[in-house]
Formats: C-alpha cells, structure tokens, sequence
C-alpha cells in the first residue's frame, strides 16, 4: 500500500477516497478537509474567537489541535456531566491537553447550573440520560459563549455523527430536525451564537487515526449511557453498508446537504422570544433549561 500523495508507504487506506497515505500525507488530508469544511460554509474567521466544546474524546481534541495549530483564537469549554468516573478521567484529558498546549479551558459543571448531576437528572425526569443531558449540553454552550463573547461554538461531531442523526431524523420522518442538520448553524437570534461542526467531512476511523498519529491523549471509553442510544444502532447500520459499499455514509449526508435539505426548510419563521427566567431564547415562556432546573429542585 502505497500513499497517493508521495508513494512511501502508506499508514493508512481510505476506501471511501479511493487513496491510502504516509503518516505527513494524512495529517495533511485530514487539516484539508477541516479547512474544506471552514472555508465553504464560512464558519469562522482568524480574527474570532472560537469556542470548542471539548468532551475529552478523540473527536473534540482532535478538532482542538487542528484549530490550535491552524493559528486560530480558540478555548476550550468542558461541561462537567457529572457521569462517575467517565466525567473525572474526560475531564483530565481536557485539562493536560489544555495545559500542554497553554490554551484556555472553561470548566462548567451541569450539577451547578441545573442542581444535579445527568444521572440524578435522569432519575428525576424519568427519561433516557441522553435527554436531560443534551438540552444542558446545547443550552449552556450556548450560553457560556454569549456570558464571554464568543461568536461561535465548535464541536467535534464526525462524518459518522452527522450521518447517524440523519438516518434517525429520517427514520422517524423528524421533519423539523432535518433543517437544523447542517455544519454550520447561523445565529437566529441576538441570543444565539453560531454553531459549527469542522469535523463533518471526517469520519470516525479518520479521527481516531489523526488523534492516535498527534499522540492525542484522549479517553476511549465512551460515556456508560451510549450504549443504550438508538443513534449507536444507527451507526451499526450505517457501519454496514459502508462495510460494502464504501463513500455510502458520505454520499448520504453530503447528498442530503447538497439537494435535499433546502426541500425542508420552513417559510414560517419559528418565534423566539427570551427566556421570563433566564433570558436565554426559548420559543415558549419558560425554556426548557429553567423547567428542568425546577423540575430537579422540586425533586431533591
Ligand atoms: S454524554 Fe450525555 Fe452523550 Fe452520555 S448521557 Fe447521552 S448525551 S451519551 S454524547
Ligand atoms: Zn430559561
């Protein structure tokens, strides 16, 4: 196996790009693509400050480095989910990266802003963990970046992500969801910040072998809740056919991106208004954070 770029051994094969590289070759190909996706979907400039959630797995810190050494403005913001040991050794991770590479991190803690932490929510709410858990997620990235002015949050969500969210929100016809599906969100609202996925042209097994060849010190275990989610299931599905055909995730989301997502996007603007409680933007009276902040006060 050969690199297609300079035909010294390759380190890895890409099927889906018909191609294998050496290890500089690939470290090359994966900054391109990040670049790719930044500059086609105009998602920040040097001059901004951007904010990359980072969870302290491969996906985030990889996207973390790119940037880093892309020169870009970045920091780190770490929500702390509380979830035993797998939130202590993530958080480590992030810290040591922060540190090694002398850029800033933000910590926040979901038990702080919503009273406790995603399994006592769980319990409380008596819904799956990943519920509770990512409306604290998107709703405290968002509102951190605003408290410190940043304009933008980056995450670190992979071809494989995007493309799983897409089979789900399809499956279940979700035609609300599909126009939110995009890498790059635009702020709607004064209230809202953009929202930016650099890694959606990258898929997992792209991450994974990025973060291994920068020596990325990341947590491989996954949070103990995923592996009841259904998007896990959709992956495995998904996994599979690319298995015999390759390109077939990639063709999915990018056709989807490419011909299909205009088709659902609504005429009627949906109304924002701010929070009564919070200020934060909400389409009702009270957000969705602020009731389950009291949905978990009432209870503990
Ligand atoms: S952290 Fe939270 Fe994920 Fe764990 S509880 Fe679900 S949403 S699986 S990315
Ligand atoms: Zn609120």
């Amino acid at each position: 196996m050969k690199c297609r770029k300079c035909g010294r051994g390759a380190v890895i094969e890409l099927r889906r790009h018909n191609a294998a590289f050496c290890e500089p070759d690939f470290v090359e190909f994966f900054r391109n693509q990040v670049r790719e996706a930044i500059r086609k979907h105009r998602m920040f400039t040097p001059e901004e400050a951007v904010l990359v959630a980072v969870s302290g797995g491969k996906d985030s810190l990889a996207l973390w480095e790119v940037l880093i050494e892309e020169g870009y403005r970045t920091t780190g913001l770490y929500l702390d989910l509380g979830i035993f040991d797998y939130s202590i050794e993530s958080k480590a991770r992030c810290e040591k990266f922060a540190t090694a590479h002398g850029v800033p991190l933000i910590v926040t803690a979901v038990a702080e802003e919503v009273g406790a932490p995603v399994p006592i929510i769980k319990t409380v709410t008596r819904r799956p963990p990943c519920s509770g858990c990512g409306l604290s997620k998107r709703y405290l990235m968002n509102r951190v970046a605003l408290e410190r002015g940043f304009p933008v949050v980056a995450t670190g969500h992979n071809l494989d992500d995007e493309a799983a969210t897409l089979f789900g929100s399809v499956m279940h016809w979700q035609t609300d969801a599909l126009p939110r599906q995009s890498p790059a969100l635009a702020a709607t609202h004064p209230k809202l910040v953009r929202r930016v996925k650099p890694l959606y042209r990258l898929s997992e097994r792209e991450t994974a072998a990025y973060a291994f060849l920068r020596r990325i010190d990341y947590i491989v275990e996954e949070c103990p809740f995923a592996a009841g989610a259904t998007s896990i299931a959709h992956k495995e599905i998904l996994s599979r056919m690319e298995e015999a055909s390759p390109g077939a995730k990639h063709n999915f989301l990018f056709g989807f991106l490419d011909r299909a997502r205009a088709a659902f996007e609504r005429v009627e603007a949906v109304a924002l208004q701010e929070c009564a409680r919070c200020g934060q933007v909400t389409t009702g009276t009270v957000c969705a954070f602020c009731k389950l902040a009291d949905q978990v006060k009432r209870a503990t």
